[in-house]
């Protein structure tokens, strides 16, 4: 038998648009080695908007990411894990995560990967929080990447 290990595309860079953060692109790029991005809500509309920004990437099944969202009461938030769309110009949501769900490793199929790649081989996700923030509301993130 002979073993072929996926192939993951890391962060590139990231920009933080709302919300406030503890971390850097660093913690991102290396799965379960306890280095994790926290990705704190704010009182703003939307609560959290990270950009995640992948480059030289030239085809993708899909994404991996580990991450989870918490809240101390309040609301029953959810956070969306989003793809840019290059042909509608659109952010499309990929993932939906519901509070407490759990810091768990999450693969989900992508079919449509060109659609999200530009001319120049960029492609941008993003977690998105739309609604109002709640400063008691964190987004943790361990890992994310595009997989091959
Ligand atoms: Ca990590």
């Amino acid at each position: 038998m002979k073993l072929i290990p996926e192939q993951h595309t890391v962060p590139d860079s990231i920009e933080l648009l709302f919300g406030n953060s503890s971390g850097t692109v660093a913690d991102l790029q290396i799965l379960n080695d306890d280095n994790v991005f926290d990705l704190a809500e704010t009182t703003t509309t939307p609560g959290q908007e990270l950009i995640i920004t992948f480059i030289n990437v030239i085809r993708f099944s899909g994404i991996a990411v580990k991450a989870y969202y918490t809240i101390a009461g309040g609301a029953a938030h959810s956070v969306q894990l989003q793809l840019f769309n290059e042909q509608t110009r659109q952010w499309d949501t990929q993932l939906t995560f519901e509070a407490g769900s759990g810091m768990n490793y999450r693969l989900t199929d992508i079919s449509n990967f060109s659609d999200y790649i530009t001319v120049a081989g960029k492609t941008r996700m993003r977690f998105y929080h739309a609604e109002q923030g709640n400063a008691t509301h964190d987004t943790f993130i361990e890992y994310a990447a595009l997989v091959r």
